[in-house]
């Protein structure tokens, strides 16, 4: 095994507590967005947004993800357009009662214009297994889980880039995979909807849960 130095970040508490104060309030004012402008996005912030997702740890270090970003208004409007033919299943053709039911407070709906408009679509995938060079099998490790670690690094990273996002994910999504021809040993993960949004606009009223109900401190 080849090692190398590596020199970490500085820890300075003081410092830190007033980071972690401003990063928890920062990410408190994430809200997903359906909400967009017809302003672009330089693919720059982008790609970088990409890199730092790329940089999450995975299993293996085998890095089972796939990012592809979609600007391409045709593209969106057909992704908008097989989207919506999936909730037509999901909400009117074959409902899932009670599933519908629990999603009722957030009031949504089967169109899903900001798929078209949007400035970016960013297509997550992931896949369980790779074939080296050498026509070697290398299993991905807990793939799912390191591409929603570096899912979230991405969402992350937009967001504080002041670019809001819609994690959105039709119940089946074989067709995104169609259509952008990608490698079938690829598994569609989630499709991350990346735009600028209004000043102001209205979302549902949500609440999350306090640090109490999530967490317990053993000391
Ligand atoms: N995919 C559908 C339904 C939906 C599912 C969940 I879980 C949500 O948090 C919100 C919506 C849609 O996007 O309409």
């Amino acid at each position: 095994m080849s090692l190398q130095k590596y020199t970490k970040n500085t820890y300075q508490e003081q410092q830190a507590i007033e980071t972690s104060q401003k990063l928890l309030s920062l990410y408190r004012k994430r809200r997903s967005t359906r909400f967009f402008t017809d302003q672009k996005i330089d693919q720059k912030i982008i790609n970088n947004a990409i890199a730092t997702a790329g940089s999450a740890p995975s299993g293996a270090n085998r890095q089972p993800w796939l990012f592809c970003s979609v600007s391409c208004p045709q593209l969106k409007k057909q992704i908008r357009q097989l989207s919506e033919a999936e909730e037509e299943n999901f909400y009117v053709k074959k409902p899932n009662k009670q599933w519908v039911k629990d999603l009722e407070f957030l009031h949504p709906k089967k169109e899903k214009p900001y798929l078209e408009y949007a400035s970016h679509l960013i297509l997550v995938f992931y896949k369980n297994q790779t074939i080296t060079d050498e026509q070697e099998i290398q299993k991905n490790y807990y793939a799912k889980e390191s591409t929603g670690i570096a899912t979230g690094m991405l969402i992350s990273a937009l967001h504080l880039s002041g670019v809001s996002t819609l994690t959105y994910t039709p119940r089946r999504m074989k067709f995104i995979q169609e259509l952008l021809e990608i490698d079938k040993s690829y598994i569609p993960f989630m499709l991350v909807v990346a735009g600028i949004a209004p000043e102001e606009f209205d979302v549902p009223m949500i609440k999350k849960k306090d640090l109490e109900q999530i967490s317990k401190h053993y000391h």
